[in-house]
């Protein structure tokens, strides 16, 4: 057997430094400041960083909209400060990977701004142009070269008025999409990594890699409800191409240096098959893939906005399928939560009565997974979704253009608003809340996005004296996953699928076997599960009191536990 690749027994944590730590006082977060507290990441004992856009950027969505790719900008510091950052996070063993943004950049980079200028620029072709739709003279409505829908609501098209014609943006119009089918464009992405590499960092983190091949012959998508728009995903999303050019990137830009370096994919809509494929090691196209069918398992008829309740069993039905899909051939990654999503303990758990229970618990079930686990900054303090009051106390491009478009065309705003408070991604971006003092110890001045009340109690001050504090829970469970080859390696099997309540699985590898078992619901539970339990090792468990008989285990609210024998 080859030896496993170091990720296997790795824990990413993400950090979104708008939102992590202010050095400076202007209310957003930045590098010095992330490099101040790189001691809460070494406690929590973290062996990556997944460090959010921090490049040159007009922030339309909070850097995910890049106009330097070579550059850091200045509200998040300097190059030197990056290095500095860099060298601490190597001196301290962890190591630092890159949000790679090559779907699109900017509409304030440099080639978007030459390609915009002219239709005979030599970057014209680097971003997809189209004249108005046959027929409809530029900028009436239907004009759009295709139907297609942007993420954040509206036609994925925009008219630029210096040469009459479409350009394409699957997200905002501040953010055209790069034509991949230019080699120019895909060189000029292989030197920029190389560069980041040579740099020093340990790899990337490639924001909707999945959605760079577009159908270049641009066919309409089937119409969404009784609207104009139409669902373009077929013709952008997970194309055969798409494997081509990150089998050409990976060739390109590691060359045979791979297994030093970690590749993580996100990928909406990736199916298990495609996830297989793509991760695949002897394919050579990437490590592992964020996928996104857990995390939609709640959104209603009206889409993410419109949320239902979450059936447990849809959730054990679906990651347990993932980890078999990818158990012989390719990886899995692990997550609640990053930065687009609302916080898991007030959207799967309970944030109110049991919420250090239900934080711990739902950790507990991710983390022991086959697969690398990803920590999104407080995540480890079980921090919950923000008492958002009204519309102005929102920043998201996504909200807010959803809310405009949703009200203009006759939508209730009070239930816009509840849809919002809900699934939106502010709840994700409130500061870390370090401690109790002003604004959570985040920053000295007023910060971009207003702290959490619950600050005063929820911090990591308060947990780091507290063994039984959900930043505790977090550490052991990184702890076990570096310390027991079967939580790294070990084979998946979920038991008691039918369970409304009780979320329980095994690991095995060479005769060891380690089973979690865990409510997660407010009331007391009994599982029964296969085989001789009561003299097992009890490594982790977020109660007192740990209630075994052969295979009976009594459970109560939102009690987690992990056994060993
Ligand atoms: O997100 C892509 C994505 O598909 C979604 O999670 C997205 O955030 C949206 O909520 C869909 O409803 C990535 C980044 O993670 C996100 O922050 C960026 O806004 C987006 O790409 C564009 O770069």
């Amino acid at each position: 057997m080859t030896e496993a690749p170091w990720w296997t027994s790795a824990v990413v944590y993400q950090v979104y430094p708008r939102s992590f730590a202010d050095s400076d006082g202007d209310g957003v977060g930045d590098l010095p400041g992330l490099t101040a507290r790189l001691d809460h990441l070494q406690r929590l004992g973290v062996d990556v960083v997944w460090l959010s856009p921090v490049y040159a950027s007009p922030q339309a969505d909070n850097g995910y909209d890049i106009s330097d790719y070579q550059a850091v900008d200045p509200v998040f510091g300097t190059l030197e400060d990056f290095d500095r950052l860099l060298a601490d996070l190597h001196a301290r063993g962890m190591k630092l990977i890159m949000d790679l943004v090559v779907n699109h950049t900017s509409d304030e980079h440099p080639w978007f701004v030459a390609s915009r200028s002219a239709k005979d620029d030599p970057k014209r072709d680097w971003y997809w142009w189209r004249p108005p739709r046959p027929g409809f003279a530029a900028g009436e409505p239907g004009a759009e070269p295709t139907n297609w829908e942007s993420a954040f609501s509206g036609p994925a098209w925009t008219l630029d008025e210096t040469t009459g014609e479409y350009y394409l943006h699957l997200f905002d119009r501040k953010q055209p999409d790069l034509n991949w089918e230019n080699p120019e464009v895909r060189h000029a992405v292989h030197a920029m990594m190389r560069w980041w590499l040579d740099r020093g960092v340990d790899g990337f983190r490639m924001d909707v890699i999945n959605l760079i091949a577009k159908d270049p012959a641009l066919p309409d998508g089937a119409p969404i409800g009784r609207g104009a728009l139409g669902d373009g995903f077929p013709h952008f999303g997970t194309r055969p191409r798409c494997h081509d050019f990150l089998r050409e990137l990976h060739r390109e830009v590691f060359g045979d240096r791979r297994g030093r370096y970690l590749t993580v994919g996100e990928m909406p809509g990736v199916t298990w098959e495609q996830a297989r494929l793509f991760t695949d090691p002897a394919r050579g196209e990437l490590d592992m893939v964020f996928q996104f069918e857990h995390v939609s398992l709640d959104h209603g008829p009206g889409g993410k906005f419109d949320p239902e309740p979450l059936d447990l069993r849809d959730l054990k039905a679906s990651l347990g399928h993932w980890q078999r899909a990818l158990a012989e051939t390719g990886w899995n990654s692990l997550y609640w939560n990053n930065h687009d999503q609302p916080r898991v303990v007030s959207r799967f758990g309970d944030d109110g009565r049991w919420w250090r229970e239900s934080a711990t618990a739902l950790g507990t079930v991710l983390h022991l997974h086959r697969g690398t686990p990803y920590v999104y900054q407080g995540e480890e303090l079980g921090m919950t979704n923000a008492p958002f009051g009204g519309i102005d106390d929102l920043r998201d491009v996504e909200s807010l253009n959803h809310y405009r478009q949703a009200v203009a065309a006759g939508a209730d705003p009070e239930a816009v608003l509840r849809g919002l408070r809900a699934m939106g991604r502010d709840n994700a971006r409130t500061p870390v809340q370090w401690d109790a003092s002003h604004a959570a110890g985040f920053t000295t001045g007023e910060p971009w996005l207003p702290v959490n009340p619950n600050h005063s109690w929820l911090n990591a001050r308060a947990q780091y004296d507290d063994p039984r504090s959900v930043f505790h829970h977090y550490r052991r469970l990184i702890e076990l996953r570096h310390a027991l080859p079967v939580v790294a390696l070990g084979d998946f099997r979920m038991l008691l699928p039918d369970d409304p309540r009780v979320y329980a699985y095994t690991r095995s590898l060479d005769g060891t076997t380690l089973l979690v078992v865990a409510n997660l619901g407010g009331d007391d539970r009994v599982a029964v599960v296969d085989g001789e339990w009561s003299a097992a090792d009890v490594v982790l468990s977020n109660v007192d009191r740990v209630d075994v008989d052969g295979g009976r285990i009594a459970l109560g609210p939102w009690a987690a536990h992990v056994l060993v024998r």
